[in-house]
């Protein structure tokens, strides 16, 4: 098999906190009176909470200060958590179960590559806590997609070359890291464009894989 191991993504892939994210922007967009709609939303795919927050930013009429930005990143955080506390297993969409389970029994390594720092959480709301061998998130690097850091640092700790890891992402930064790192990717919505294996949906991977 070509790949011995997968990192998948969090946000978009696994699970659609996506659309948390969304809302929770969505929010503070409003009570700011910035315009903000779901294409600026898909530039946030990937890139770290700052980073979102500079991006929604560049329609707003005065300039912020840093201790602004960072008040206003804390409230989404807040919003979103929130959101997320209401997530269950049932969120889990069955096809990603479905791929998961596959590519263990077939003996191989997963792992999540997710610039989120609330990743622990997620996977724990996920019922996901003990399922990957290696988990790399915004906890553990300095760059965001489309850095490769994240990426590297799942391959490090699952001790195999980058040319051994396959890379699942729904977000065009994703892919761009995975490249920087010298990963190959399978890419679902706008990720598909970019990626070395466009997907319409997350079971394809069984073939790529497995084949
Ligand atoms: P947090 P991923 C990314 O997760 C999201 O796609 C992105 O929209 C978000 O800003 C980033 O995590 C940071 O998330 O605020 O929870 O630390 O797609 O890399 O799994
Ligand atoms: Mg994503």
């Amino acid at each position: 098999m070509r790949y011995q191991a997968v990192i998948f993504d969090l946000d978009g892939v696994i699970c659609f906190t996506d659309k948390y994210h969304y809302l929770a922007w969505k929010a503070i967009a409003d009570e700011e009176g910035i315009y903000f709609d779901e294409k600026i939303n898909d530039r946030l795919r990937g890139v770290s909470r700052m980073a979102s927050l500079e991006i929604i930013l560049e329609k707003a009429e005065r300039s912020y200060s840093m201790e602004e930005k960072e008040r206003l990143c804390e409230k989404k955080n807040r919003m979103y958590r929130e959101l997320l506390s209401q997530m269950s297993e049932k969120d889990l969409p069955a096809d990603v179960k479905d791929v998961l389970r596959t590519l263990k029994e077939a003996e191989i390594r997963i792992a999540i590559g997710s610039s989120s720092r609330n990743t622990k959480l997620i996977l724990e709301r996920l019922g996901l806590e003990n399922c990957f061998d290696a988990v790399s998130d915004g906890t553990n690097i300095t760059h965001s997609k489309p850095d490769p850091e994240v990426f590297l640092k799942a391959a490090e700790m699952l001790g195999l070359s980058s040319e051994q890891c396959l890379v699942v992402e729904d977000a065009k930064a994703g892919v761009t890291a995975a490249t920087r790192g010298g990963m190959d990717s399978a890419g679902i919505g706008e990720a598909a464009e970019t990626a070395t294996w466009p997907m319409q949906s997350i079971e394809e991977l069984k073939q790529i894989v497995l084949s």
